[in-house]
């Protein structure tokens, strides 16, 4: 029987047998495009806006094709021609829309919007170089410019534009959109994605260095451009206000559109705002309503209230945005008029300093600003969120305890389950039906295997084909020999230091050390990395460099690499976390307990199959509650005691460093000879010496108990039985961590768009 597919081709005088893997990928594109066109738009009366400077999508064909319905058909059809799907998808560029887990988190829920068919869109900006390309030289990490755009793509042209005011020149924008399918919907959203005409690339030097200044060729050239000079904060404003200018003029088009007299204009529509990157669009909209609308101010804050949420990503003051009035002065005076009236209506109800929107050193707090005017205020896993009401936020949660909510992530099993582990998606389908892909709750179906012998082979098998497809995956794209009967222990996301690579790194050092004095572990061990760090963060970089050195002298070692190897994966992004997840064992989310708002990738990894070893942080909480402390590895103090010691001052490493001779062996090999002898004395000692006397996301307090218990996990994977019973138990847990769960929350109890 002919699928779709070959009718489409034949129509064309193609044969796919006579096709290239290039031909095949622009013609599935252009086939795919097409089916997509025919879909219906979403259409209920209150349309949700999710407004984010990051969408890290990953790569679309696989997931529309899946989400469609025709993944299955479309592969077998290559296949009777001698073609390969996954051959196929390799030719796709990956979109370098996004940086990390906010990035993905704002995909699943573009995802999910559309599976649920809620009338909601992504709107964002389509930077031509996005986030860069990281490349490893001298077991150092350098930037490139990261241009995935190419002729032919998912991106659509369509002919809406805006005029955006700054305050020398006026800029046209440009709307570029991408379809979003839901899984079997047979209506559609968008992902807008904003841009200009007139960029220029010959601005770029030497990596991702380029002038700041020219703001018309420059504007979207990059996600997160270098913001450590005043140049680089400057071209983060236009980005900002240029995203949410259009972003508002949209949404009021689509409004009027649709029959909106303006006053009821919350009716119509509601905004997300992810993260504070986004938040110039409250006063950005009473601008509009006022001055292009004749609005009230009065009424046009009080529409703006109900129409605003927004997403606390994380308690790092750093990444807390604090605009300096006097910048904003100089890109977009005209809202500064308004988030002075803003910040006066704020004054004349608190005198509270701490909530304020302009402080004593003039400079707008986004958040603040925020919280003020959004209708809800929301964390993203229930830990991070009771962090917010009692102590990084506490003050506006006594004003405004109503608007405080959680919002635990999610993630979408098409891509994470369906897509990136096909063999144990069919599995579970075998055994429990096809049910948990509408309602991912019915996992729980699995509970009844968890000690069925056949089924533990069965996932053992599957675990260790995966291996195999990632060994073959990291040969050809990397040069990494991966030893597929090792026991694979992952730790993949951005590099920083409260997440603790370097906590890791240094059980690699206690291992190797180990492995020399003879103490041989009984099953070889894998560790993997992935991740990039910041280019302006200094010690993340070190990171990194420990990380490669260690590489390098443990796999080239033939007394230890028989029994310990490291790799540090280059430029990690969604398609090789799509690689990564499914072949692992161990799955590492050892941040210090408070500081991980959520994570995502702990819920990938359960899903797939792999074990947590993680301190009691984010959502590893929930995921420690719902599978029961038998089928998890915790260890670590806990975020009351974090908090309490930053409160009191009460952590030095050194105690730790001097006291306990296991961390200082490790601490020490640092700048021991054999690795100096590999790479930097510089950043090796600058990396000792702030573990030793700095150490503000406390390596230390938490090593002896993460070596003791990852030790444990090690001699606990030779029970394959009870292993496996844990992997089922995981498995059988991940419901609660779909997306579709949280958006129909989003939906529910924020948004009501219906
Ligand atoms: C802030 C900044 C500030 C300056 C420079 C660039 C930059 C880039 C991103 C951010 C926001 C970071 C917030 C973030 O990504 N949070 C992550 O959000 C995930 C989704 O909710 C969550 O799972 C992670 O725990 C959290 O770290």
């Amino acid at each position: 029987m002919k699928t779709n597919f070959s009718q489409y081709l034949e129509k064309q005088g193609k044969k796919l047998t006579e096709l290239s893997n290039e031909e095949i990928y622009l013609a599935l594109l252009d086939f795919v495009k097409e089916l997509a066109a025919q879909k219906k738009k979403n259409t209920a009366k209150r349309k949700v806006y999710y407004i984010s400077a990051e969408f890290l999508i990953g790569k679309l064909l696989s997931n529309n094709l899946i989400n469609l319905g025709i993944y299955d058909e479309v592969k077998d059809e290559l296949a009777a021609a001698g073609k390969s799907l996954t051959q196929v998808e390799d030719i796709e560029p990956e979109p370098s829309l996004g940086n990390g887990g906010l990035g993905r988190l704002a995909s699943c829920f573009i995802d999910s919007m559309a599976t649920l068919a809620i009338n909601g869109e992504g709107v964002g900006l389509n930077y031509h170089c996005g986030l860069f390309k990281q490349v490893f030289r001298d077991h150092q990490q350098e930037a490139e410019a990261n241009y995935w755009i190419e002729d032919d793509s998912w991106l659509i042209p369509t002919d809406i534009s805006y005029d955006v005011p700054f305050k020398d020149f006026t800029l046209k924008s440009r709307l570029d959109r991408i379809d979003v399918l839901g899984y079997q919907q047979e209506h559609k959203n968008y992902l807008n994605l904003f841009d200009i005409d007139g960029l220029d690339y010959s601005l770029i030097k030497d990596g991702i260095s380029f002038d700041k200044t020219e703001i018309k060729k420059n504007l979207t050239l990059f996600l997160y451009p270098d913001d450590s000079d005043k140049n680089g904060e400057l071209l983060r404003i236009y980005q900002q206000y240029f995203m949410v200018s259009n972003a508002a003029q949209l949404l009021l088009d689509e409004a009027l559109e649709r029959g909106s007299n303006l006053h009821d204009l919350a009716d119509y529509a509601y905004i997300q705002i992810n993260d504070t990157h986004p938040s110039m669009v409250i006063p950005e909209l009473i601008r509009l309503l006022t001055e292009k609308h004749d609005l009230a101010f009065d009424e046009a804050v009080s529409i703006v209230e109900k129409m605003v949420g927004y997403t606390n990503h994380t308690i790092l003051a750093e990444a807390l945005e604090k605009w300096p009035l006097a910048y904003l002065d100089e890109v977009v005076p005209h809202l500064v008029t308004i988030i002075k009236k803003l910040d006066a209506l704020v004054r004349s109800k608190y005198t509270d300093s701490s909530v304020q929107i302009i402080d004593d050193d003039k400079r707008v707090h986004m958040a603040h600003m925020d919280i003020h005017f959004a209708s809800s205020v929301n964390g993203v896993a229930a830990l991070h969120t009771d962090i917010l009401k009692n102590s990084e936020l506490k003050s506006f949660y006594d004003i405004y305890p109503d608007k405080f909510n959680n919002k635990t992530n999610g993630i979408t099993f098409r891509r994470w389950l369906e897509f990136a582990n096909q063999d144990l998606a069919a599995y579970i389908k075998e055994l429990i039906g096809q049910d948990y892909l509408h309602d991912a709750a019915r996992l729980e179906d699995l509970l009844p295997f968890a000690e069925d012998a056949a089924v533990h082979s069965k996932l053992a098998a599957v675990k260790y084909q995966n291996k195999v497809a990632l060994k073959r995956y990291l040969k050809d794209n990397q040069n990494i020999e991966l030893d597929e009967h090792s026991i694979i222990d992952t730790q993949i996301k951005r590099f920083h230091e409260y997440k603790r690579q370097q906590m890791n790194a240094l059980y690699v050092i206690h291992k190797y050390l180990a492995i020399k004095n003879g103490q041989l572990p009984k099953r070889k061990i894998t560790l993997i990395f992935g991740g990039k760090a910041a280019p302006a963060y200094t010690i993340a970089q070190d990171i990194i460099h420990l990380i490669l050195c260690l590489s390098e002298l443990i796999n080239k070692d033939p007394q230890v690499s028989p029994y310990l190897n490291v790799h540090l994966v280059e430029n990690y992004n969604v398609t090789v976390a799509e690689k990564l997840i499914p072949a692992t064992d161990i799955s590492e989310q050892i941040s210090l307990a408070s500081k991980e708002a959520s994570g995502t990738g702990n819920m990938k990894f359960m899903l797939n199959g792999a074990l947590t070893l993680g301190t009691m942080d984010g959502a590893n909480v929930e995921i420690a509650e719902l599978v029961g402390s038998e089928n998890i590895y915790t260890f670590g103090q806990d975020s009351d005691a974090i908090i309490d010691l930053y409160a009191t001052g009460g952590y030095q490493s050194a105690d730790y460093y001097e006291n306990v001779p296991l961390i200082k062996e490790a601490v020490d090999f640092i700048v021991s000879d054999e690795l100096v002898a590999i790479g930097s004395q510089e950043r090796l000692n600058r990396l000792y010496n702030e573990i030793i006397t700095k150490d503000w996301f406390m390596t230390l307090i938490d090593l002896e108990d993460y070596i003791a218990v990852k030790e444990q996990m090690l001699s606990d994977y030779e029970d394959q039985e009870s292993w496996n019973k844990k992997v089922v138990h995981n498995i059988a847990k991940a419901g609660f961590f779909s997306s579709d769960r949280t958006i129909a929350q989003y939906n529910d109890e924020i948004w009501h768009s219906y």
